[in-house]
């Protein structure tokens, strides 16, 4: 079981009375979880020299008994526990310890004065281990046996006052925390680390009535084992939700990681999926703009080849109109050639016939002359 030093814990001290050496000294059994200062608070009030933890690491190991001491004209005796969530022991085998200890005590016909249960009043919370170990305490100690139960908190010096009185007052009022046992008859009482303090508090049980804790009656006289005893169950049973609560985080763990697996999956997936559409709409708009650029050049051939028809024809219909210029150009120096070979013609035969003409007139006028002439000669008696 691992050790919670964040948590809110609580020790128990056993106040109890050595009775075969000294009758009349009390005994007081100090318990709690471990690390809560149950052997500097013994050794501080006794006078013993217990090993007191200067590291992470649990301390006491077994059930050791203080050097007696005087308080109110008693002698009394302080029984140091190992604390439980040991960082080595199991609860059960510290519980087994305790128990056994305990168990011997009372068929020794030794009894206990009271119990002091110590409580780091620094921890900010009481989770579920410090829960279960006052649980287990409760169980051991009986409810008959609350009202020689001192709750003792500690380490003031190591917190805010104010913060101090508001989780004494919580512990004091909750009904998961300590009001069940107070409403019992236990006392709460603060430590201040101070002799006077620690006596103040011992002092409580000065003229207490004997105790037989619960778990002494139920391994002695009904011969119980530790494991049958109501704190062994109810160690057990905390056992068993502590690994359901460990099976079901675990589950829950599995679960949320799974969920963050399949999430991721579906992230990528869609990332994916998008990468692919991203990259389909790319290729899309790639062909699209190619396309484009296709029809545009094909828009740009066609119109260069409209333009290069529109040329070759504008070019044609030049040809052809100069061809036609020149046909007619030629038609018209063909006619004019004609004309004037006609003109020729007409002149030469009206030449001709001028000539004729003239000659029909020489020949006339010769004639006519040659008339004449006869007719000169004729009448000519000269001649
Ligand atoms: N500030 C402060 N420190 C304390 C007080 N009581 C104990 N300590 C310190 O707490 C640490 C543990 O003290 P222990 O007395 O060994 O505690 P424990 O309950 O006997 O521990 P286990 O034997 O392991 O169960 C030590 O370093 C002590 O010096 C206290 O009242 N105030
Ligand atoms: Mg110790």
């Amino acid at each position: 079981m691992s050790r919670q030093m964040d948590e809110l814990t609580v020790a128990y001290v056993f106040l109890y009375l050595p009775f075969t050496t000294d009758i009349d000294s009390m005994n007081y059994s100090v318990m709690g979880a471990t690390g809560t200062g149950k052997s500097t608070f013994i050794n501080l009030v006794s006078g013993s020299n217990f090993q007191v933890g200067s590291g992470l690491l649990s301390s006491t190991t077994q059930v050791q008994s203080s050097q007696p001491f005087d308080i109110g004209g008693r002698r009394m005796v302080l029984i140091d526990t190992p604390g439980f969530d040991d960082t080595t022991r199991t609860d059960t085998d510290i519980l087994r310890t305790i128990t056994t200890y305990l168990a011997n005590t009372y068929r020794n016909n030794k009894k206990l004065s009271g119990v002091i249960y110590m409580h780091r009043i620094s921890d900010p919370r009481m989770g579920g281990i410090s829960r279960r170990n006052f649980g287990m305490f409760r169980k051991l100690c009986g409810d008959s046996t609350l009202a020689s139960v001192i709750i003792v908190t500690n380490m003031w010096g190591e917190i805010r006052e104010e913060v101090g009185v508001q989780r004494e007052r919580e512990l004091a009022t909750e009904d998961i925390l300590f009001k069940p046992v107070l409403d019992k008859g236990a006392k709460m009482m603060r430590h201040y680390n101070t002799l006077e303090s620690a006596r103040a508090i011992v002092q409580q049980f000065v003229n207490k009535e004997k105790v037989t804790l619960k778990i002494q009656d139920e391994v002695v006289r009904e011969g119980k084992s530790v494991e049958q005893t109501a704190a062994g169950a109810e160690l057990e049973a905390e056992k068993q939700k502590e690994l359901a609560e460990g099976r079901r985080r675990q589950e829950e763990e599995m679960r949320r990681a799974q969920e963050a697996m399949r999430l991721k999956m579906a992230e990528e997936e869609r990332r994916h999926k998008a990468e692919i559409e991203a990259a389909r709409v790319r290729a899309e708009a790639e062909a699209a703009r190619q396309r484009e650029a296709h029809a545009r050049e094909m828009a740009r051939q066609a119109e260069e080849r409209c333009r290069e028809e529109a040329h070759r024809q504008e070019v044609q219909r030049q040809l052809e109109a100069q061809l036609a210029a020149q046909a007619a150009e030629r038609q018209r120096q063909a006619a004019e050639a004609q004309r004037v070979q006609q003109e020729m013609i007409r002149q030469q035969q009206e030449a001709a016939a001028a000539q004729q003409r003239l000659q029909a007139e020489m020949q006339a006028a010769a004639a006519a002359a040659a008339r004449r002439h006869r007719r000169h000669h004729d009448d000519c008696i000269i001649c």
